[in-house]
């Protein structure tokens, strides 16, 4: 829909914002298409690893053995990277962003809003009603770490490297300027 409306008003910034459970899988079929026309949208996905709305079902994003009340067991699928997707649908901008860093999420935002193409914007954030277990405040917070001060933004593979490590890096990720 964000395609549509920007096509229908180019001079409009365009914000379409959702979670991982409609970005990754419900709606999962639009971010490769509108990633490779390098539509100018700027998406918000807001990764809590969790189908919260519906009362916390484990999502495409939940990471192996995710306890819920329908899978009590532990989930048993493989979590989805919602980073390195983006980066490999031909996304020309990527950031990944911790909620509880608003400062880095406006200089972020800014940056991208300016970007002439398709920004992806991965923030991870928590689910305090239905994850006690993984991606709690405390377990994100030690989790997260600035990206390397060498890192180069114009290095697709380098994007892909740091979107595969388990420590999950933050900050821009890769930048294409056609
Ligand atoms: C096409 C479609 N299928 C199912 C739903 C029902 N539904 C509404 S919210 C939701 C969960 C969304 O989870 P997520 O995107 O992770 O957002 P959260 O609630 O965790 O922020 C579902 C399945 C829907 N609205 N539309
Ligand atoms: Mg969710």
């Amino acid at each position: 829909m964000s395609t549509g409306i920007k096509m229908a008003n180019p001079g409009l910034t365009v914000f379409a914002v959702g979670g991982d459970g409609d970005g990754l899988g419900i709606g999962g079929g639009h971010l490769p298409h509108i990633a490779r026309r390098d539509v100018d949208v700027n998406y918000l996905l807001f990764d809590n690893s969790i189908y919260g709305l519906t009362k916390g079902q484990p999502s495409p994003s939940s990471p192996l053995g995710t306890k819920t009340k329908a899978s009590p067991q532990g989930s048993t699928e493989a979590p989805l990277n919602g980073t390195l997707m983006a980066l490999s649908y031909g996304a020309s901008f990527v950031a990944r962003l911790f909620a509880g860093d608003p400062e880095s999420i406006t200089r972020a935002l800014i940056e991208g809003i300016q970007h002439k193409g398709f920004s992806f914007f991965h923030l991870y954030t928590s689910c305090v009603t239905f994850d006690k277990t993984f991606k709690t405040w405390d377990h994100l917070k030690e989790w997260v770490h600035p990206i390397p001060e060498n890192h180069d933004t114009s290095d697709l593979k380098q994007a892909m490297s740091l979107a595969l490590d388990d420590e999950f890096c933050l900050g821009l990720l890769y930048r294409r300027d056609d």
